[in-house]
């Protein structure tokens, strides 16, 4: 009763407290909601800024910082590759700038071009320095596996929503890796190796990168030799002299151009990423 009658007196003032109470965890939700919808927004250009300026120190940490290098300088090339640009929108040639803001000397006799054995070759170069590919040199480094695109009049930088590979042929990334792809190719020097995958119909396919961007950027006045390292598995029944795409590789190549194949077995690979005293020219 006395309780009946605390709550009855009381109960327009208790209306009034739930009422300010409610307003206060609406206007509370509201400013959460609102602060991380802009967080959300731009997490994706912050992580990615974060990602491509960690690699990038870590990457001049691990093999000796040159000077040229600036990775603010370089992600600012970066970014003004695509932001601004429709995500199919973005040719090649939008990363020149990019290129030529980050400096490298070429690894001459080192260098290893691949197609369809991008896991066992990084698998290999990752235990090993004799060879060098385009991720393992720092503009391959700073974006390998990465996805990013812009839009269209906007500041904003996507990592996901991005049109992928075959949506559309200017698209930012593989634009990214056909002009890298080219200037590695163009500053390939000396003796030069690729490995092709000998388990597949084409190991040598015109539509790879390889095919269509590296091979034709090669300069037969710095490189002598091409050696097509054709990673084959137990069972695989392909060599370097019956596999028909090889011919067409090599009536590709310049006359100049000193060409040899040879058969690497799978797990001779495995036995080198897993043995390093074994020397490099052992390998294969
Ligand atoms: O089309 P590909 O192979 O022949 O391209 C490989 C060739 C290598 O020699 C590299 O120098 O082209 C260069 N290159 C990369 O360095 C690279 N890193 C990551 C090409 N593509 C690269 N990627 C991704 O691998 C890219 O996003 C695309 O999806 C694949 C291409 O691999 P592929 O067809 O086996």
């Amino acid at each position: 009763m006395v309780y009946r009658e605390i709550g009855q007196v009381s109960s327009p003032k208790r209306r009034n407290i739930r009422i300010i109470c409610l307003s206060l965890v609406l206007i509370a939700t509201v400013i959460l909601a609102v602060t991380l919808g802009l967080t959300l927004g731009t997490t994706s250009s912050g992580s990615l800024k974060e990602t491509i300026i960690n690699r990038c120190n870590t990457y001049l940490k691990d093999n000796g910082a040159t000077s040229q290098n600036d990775c603010e300088k370089i992600w600012d090339s970066f970014t003004q590759a695509f932001v601004g640009k429709d995500t199919c929108d973005v040719p090649p040639d939008a990363y020149d700038s990019l290129i030529h803001s980050v400096s490298q000397e070429p690894a001459c006799n080192r260098m290893l071009f691949w197609s369809k054995t991008k896991e066992i070759v990084h698998a290999f170069t990752e235990k090993r320095s004799c060879y060098v590919t385009l991720e393992d040199t720092l503009l391959g480094f700073l974006l390998d596996g990465l996805t990013w695109c812009g839009k269209n009049e906007s500041q904003e930088i996507f990592t996901t929503e991005c049109s992928s590979w075959s949506d559309c042929v200017n698209n930012p990334v593989r634009s990214f890796w056909i002009q890298a792809s080219a200037a590695f190719a163009a500053s390939a020097c000396g003796d030069v190796s690729v490995m092709l995958n000998g388990a597949i119909d084409m190991p040598f396919n015109p539509t790879s990168i390889f095919a269509s961007v590296e091979v034709k950027n090669f300069n037969s006045s710095i490189m002598k030799s091409l050696t097509v390292l054709l990673v084959t598995k137990e069972g695989d029944v392909k060599t370097c002299e019956s596999d028909a795409s090889l011919k067409d590789l090599q009536n590709q190549l310049d006359p100049k151009l000193k060409y040899q194949c040879k058969i690497v077995p799978q797990s001779t690979i495995q036995t080198c990423i897993s043995q390093p005293q074994i020397a490099c020219d052992d390998c294969w």
